[in-house]
């Protein structure tokens, strides 16, 4: 695979250096493809799909507003839903003091490599090195202590939309593994662990309509093991995904029961109605810009982008057809009463009048972008009073009479929205592969399958398991232990163990 470095200026140059010989005549095009070359067709779809430019910091990325504009829809949705649960945004500072991270240094141990700091200013070098937020519990926990004092002051509920920094050394992927990235991080105190439980999953639930309801990516709900989880917190539960074609698990989003651990190192505590004092319970949870990456290795294919109409931020574009005797002007004129008809039924519709460019540069440009529907105009849709549109998710063309339009397009977005999410679901249950011994397990894990396998629970044995398959393509480990649990007769052993098998866990290797 070629390097970070090596792709920020050309995308249009293979692994072997040698520009690509296809599609000179647009530009347009992609030199690899999904099933044959996944890294590299991945770094060339964010980029020609304008969602991604590279900068000259390696694992550090520019969003471009094609990206953004996703961002941003489901912002939208998960502010409006955390609001109706009565949790209130705020903002930390970016920069935390050397002492406050060091209280967390059990668990921050690990970690400790990842976290950049700041040590000049000028050509001055600072007396206090100041460390730049990789998380923010170190940064808003004291505080928590300061403000809650009685059980009036309980639940503390916020969440802040921010940006991250963690210097990660392993191979960088926009959207996936990038140095700085976005996400919202909720982090809240409660009176009592039901209370505390039962955010954790309402919180879940929200994530699963974002890859489910938004992005159509079908998700696996469950916990993650004690090796998994966050290690500073009592249990950690996460969405699961899957990419079919590296046949790699990855964690969207997870919600952290953090118990009272952070209580006790940052004494939170409260007095209760009898005067006395307690600890709180706590929760944190995050989801970030890696629900991107995620979208576009599901449901992107070999011509760009596929973006579901619910997040993309145009879901129409009209393109002009005009021929050489035809009346140029009509069809634009009808292109832009497409657009105000559609705009004014409330979809995201643009007409593309570029003159410069030739319909069949823009419709490779529009697919590429991953845009849902294409409605073409020519001089025969006008006779007949009617629009041709191209669905960018199977191809199919339908002539649709102008007194229809927007009933029609309703259905078809409608359709298309849902049809990706079917695609998906075949796709990656066809991935999925059950099995009951350590043979069966080895040849899935072979054949890049998402494997349910039943368990003992035993940290030694998952530690075992990731030592026996470590390789080049990077260990086994689980993903989760789905909530939703298939029968699990008395009796069944752990495929790997031999011991009795406590639960089915998903195992996988994963990003
Ligand atoms: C990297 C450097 C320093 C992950 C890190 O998941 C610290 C950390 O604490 C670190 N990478 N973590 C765990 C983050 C846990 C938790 N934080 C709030 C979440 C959800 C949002």
């Amino acid at each position: 695979m070629a390097t970070d470095e090596a792709k920020k200026s050309n995308t249009n140059v293979k692994s072997g250096g040698k520009k690509k010989e296809v599609k000179k005549e647009t530009g347009l095009g992609l030199s690899n493809k999904k099933d044959d070359n996944f890294g590299e067709w991945y770094y060339e779809v964010v980029v020609n799909g304008e969602m991604i430019e590279y900068y000259d910091i390696s694992g550090c990325y520019i969003l471009r507003p094609w990206a953004i504009s996703i961002w941003e829809t489901m912002q939208t949705f998960f502010d409006a839903e955390i609001k109706k649960m009565k949790i209130k945004n705020c903002y930390f500072p970016l920069f935390v003091s050397p002492g406050v991270l060091q209280r967390e240094k059990d668990h921050i141990e690990g970690f400790a490599p990842e976290v950049a700091w700041v040590t000049k200013s000028g050509s001055t070098d600072l007396d206090v090195h100041i460390a730049i937020r990789p998380t923010s519990e170190t940064v808003m926990y004291p505080y928590y202590s300061k403000w809650i004092r009685g059980h009036r002051d309980l639940p503390l509920k916020l969440n802040q939309w921010c940006n991250v920094v963690r210097w990660e050394f392993s191979h960088p992927t926009p959207f996936i593994r990038s140095r700085e990235f976005l996400w919202q991080e909720g982090h809240t105190a409660f009176a009592t662990k039901v209370e505390a439980d039962e955010e954790v999953l309402e919180i879940l639930e929200l994530y699963r309509r974002i890859y489910e309801e938004y992005l159509e990516i079908p998700v696996i709900k469950g916990k993650k093991s004690e090796l998994e989880k966050f290690a500073g917190g009592l249990y950690t539960t996460s969405v699961e995904a899957f990419i079919p074609n590296t046949g790699r698990g990855i964690q969207g989003a997870t919600s952290h029961c953090l118990g009272q651990n952070f209580a006790k190192m940052f004494e939170i505590n409260f007095e209760n109605e009898k005067g006395e004092k307690q600890m709180v319970w706590q929760n944190s949870w995050a989801y970030s810009t890696r629900t991107i990456g995620v979208l576009v290795m599901v449901h992107g294919d070999d011509n760009g982008l596929v973006l579901p109409p619910k997040v993309a931020s145009v879901q129409v574009v009209v393109i002009p057809v005009p021929y050489k005797d035809a009346d140029t002007q009509a069809i634009f004129d009808a292109c832009s009463e497409t657009v105000n008809t559609l705009s004014k039924a409330g979809f995201r519709v643009e007409a593309d009048f570029r003159d410069n460019y030739s319909p069949g540069w823009k419709y490779s440009h529009w697919e590429m972008k991953g845009v849902p529907l294409r409605i073409e105009i020519g001089p025969k849709d006008l006779v007949n009073s009617q629009v041709r549109i191209v669905r960018r998710d199977n191809s199919a063309k339908t002539d649709i009479p102008m007194a229809k339009l927007t009933e029609k397009v309703k259905e078809m977005l409608d359709d298309v929205q849902q049809s990706l999410f079917d695609a998906a679901k075949q796709k990656r249950d066809a991935c999925i592969k059950v099995v009951k011994t350590w043979d069966e397990f080895m040849e899935a894990l072979n054949q890049k399958k998402m494997i349910l396998a039943p368990w003992c629970d035993e940290e030694e044995v998952e530690k075992d398991v990731k030592a026996r398959t470590k390789g080049e393509m990077g260990a086994a480990k689980t993903l989760c232990s789905p909530f939703d649990q298939p029968e699990l007769p008395e009796g069944t052993l752990c495929f790997a163990s031999g011991k009795p098998a406590k639960k089915w866990t998903y195992w996988g290797r994963s990003y």
